[in-house]
């Protein structure tokens, strides 16, 4: 434990002195790439109001990795494309990120934050589940089971 948080920290400083120098080449630190620990994800459902129209997926993601997690993408293999919406009124806007402090959660919810599934899948149906994979800024990623409801629906 002590030599993994060594590592890290000796990772970090790589990180930030190639930055300065404006050299790329150390950009995916292999010790942090992929690294999720200490995030989890819940309350993981899907919204379908009818297939030709977008679905919308929701979760709870807490950060207890004790650094600073952005999240800045999604994909799904049931949704063509996904994206990061908010819901402001009767408009959507695009979240370009969302940042997620230490020790802290953030929920996408009905009429708030969400997951827009592009297009979804015929197989998307209320009762069946759907894999998402959340994508955070230093490239790891989180995979999550959503469970498929239907129009009236409004949480797990
Ligand atoms: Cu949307």
């Amino acid at each position: 434990m002590k030599h993994l948080l060594r590592s890290t920290r000796q990772a970090g400083l790589a990180c930030s002195l190639t930055l300065a120098l404006g050299v790329s080449a150390f950009a995916a630190a292999p010790a942090l790439a992929g690294d999720t620990s200490g995030l989890t994800l819940s309350d993981t459902w899907m919204r379908v109001i009818v297939p030709s129209r977008p679905a919308a997926g929701y979760f709870t993601l807490t950060n207890e990795s004790g650094e600073a997690r952005t999240l800045v993408g999604a994909s799904s293999p049931a949704c063509g494309m996904v994206m990061l919406h908010e819901s402001k009124g009767d408009k959507m806007v695009m979240l370009p990120e969302v940042a997620v402090a230490p020790g802290e959660s953030v929920s996408f919810a009905p009429r708030g934050k969400h997951l827009m599934c592009m297009k979804p899948a015929a197989e998307l149906k209320p009762g069946t589940t759907a894999e998402v994979t959340l994508k955070f800024k230093d490239g790891s990623t989180l995979t999550g089971s959503f469970d498929v409801k239907g129009a009236t629906a409004t949480g797990k």
